[in-house]
């Protein structure tokens, strides 16, 4: 198939997941096209399967917003003429699947028809999208999709609660490569890091306010009260500011690394002994599973998707959003005993195994055969 991929090329989950997706759909054989305005951060590798066509919005001064969809939209006709793209899987709804179905209706135009898939990831829904500024626009881009996913059973109650949908939701969870995690690292320089006895634990985010980063910071000064430990924190964003005065003002500023934005993850992820994921909200929390898949158990709030991903009292611990004291007693359950954290390690590792990449991608694929079959006109 030749698919066309729509996606926010940034370090968010859901520019993750597509770019991971478009990968492992080229290595089965389809030609994947990556459409957005720069090159996905985990997108290295441009093969003869893989390409990317960046779309450009020049700079009008008239224009007090630059008009981003319009330009994907022109963008994604050229490219369906171009390359004969079969297919269009959008992911993030505003704007991908509102600029698809535009771009869909100039191409019936011509007498060429692309069906949709519009894969929901969270923030789109529950934090922006039913937004009253944006809910019209978001139902109707849903409801004129071809077909759509979401990333979790929750997301999908959240969305048929929050909007007023017309068409199936296919629950597609997001996913993880084992393989690449089955070798991990054989020396990930753990000692460069913090000292033999101290246990590493590790918060990967783009730092917004519904990560609750104060209470990753408040957790951690919990455990390293009781046990030395040293904290990972990787990711930028508008929270990470406060978070480093929290940290001056807790006097643990010696023990917190902020590393920024990283394209080693999977390094970090390989020293750190717990994985915290305290958020308001996560459709799914991919990092939690990427964390499983290194061998990191997960303390994490119990909203949202995340109760389908970490498992409490196997691949970690949950607790209600905010309970800082219920979280920080969990992590040092875990944490104190060798052989507890050796069990919940193995036990993360275990229930990651459950979304491999390789019994994920085939449902897109069986997905998008079924849409190719199905579609009609609307
Ligand atoms: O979590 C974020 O802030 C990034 C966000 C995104 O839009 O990329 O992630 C969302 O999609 C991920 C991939 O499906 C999910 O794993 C995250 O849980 C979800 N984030 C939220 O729902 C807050």
């Amino acid at each position: 198939m030749k698919i066309g991929i729509v996606c926010y090329p940034t370090f968010g989950g859901s520019g993750v997941v597509a770019t991971e997706l478009g990968i492992e759909l080229s290595k089965r054989g389809h030609e994947v096209h990556f459409i957005t305005y720069k090159q996905p951060v985990r997108l290295e590798l441009l093969g003869s399967h893989v390409h990317f066509h960046e779309v450009n919005v020049p700079e009008y001064p008239l224009f007090h917003y630059q008009p981003y969809e319009l330009a994907l939209s022109s963008k994604l006709v050229d490219m369906v003429k171009l390359h004969g793209i079969e297919i269009l899987h959008v992911h993030y709804a505003i704007p991908h699947a509102y600029a698809a179905y535009m771009a869909k209706k100039m191409l019936i135009e011509e007498g060429i028809y692309v069906p949709i898939v519009t894969t929901l990831h969270g923030t789109d829904i529950t934090l922006v999208g039913s937004h009253p500024f944006y809910k019209p626009a978001v139902t109707f881009s849903i409801n004129k999709s071809d077909a759509v996913t979401s990333v979790s059973e929750d997301l999908k109650q959240d969305t048929l609660r929050l909007f007023d949908i017309k068409k199936d939701i296919d629950v597609v969870t997001n996913f993880i490569d084992m393989g690449k995690h089955r070798n991990n690292f054989t020396n990930c320089q753990r000692s460069m890091m913090a000292n033999e006895e101290e246990r590493i634990i590790t918060h990967i985010s783009n730092f917004r306010k519904v990560k609750r980063i104060t209470d990753v910071v408040k957790i951690f000064y919990n455990i390293q009260k009781e046990i030395p430990a040293k904290l990972m924190m990787v990711g930028e964003g508008p929270e990470k500011e406060p978070a480093e005065r929290l940290c001056e003002e807790l006097g643990i500023q010696e023990k917190v690394v902020f590393f920024g934005n990283s394209n080693e993850i999977d390094r970090i992820l390989c020293f750190s002994d717990l994985f915290l994921l305290p958020s308001e909200t996560e459709s799914f929390g991919l990092a939690a599973l990427e964390a499983m898949a290194s061998s990191v158990p997960v303390i994490s709030s119990n909203s949202g998707g995340i109760p389908e991903v970490n498992i409490n009292g196997v691949s970690g611990f949950l607790s209600p959003v905010g309970d800082v004291e219920g979280m920080s007693k969990n992590a040092l359950t875990i944490l104190r005993e060798p052989s507890t954290l050796k069990l919940f390690k193995k036990q993360a590792k275990a229930q990651a195994a459950n979304f491999d990449i390789h019994e994920i991608v085939p449902q897109y694929e069986a997905i998008y055969e079924r849409t190719l079959k199905n579609s009609v006109v609307i």
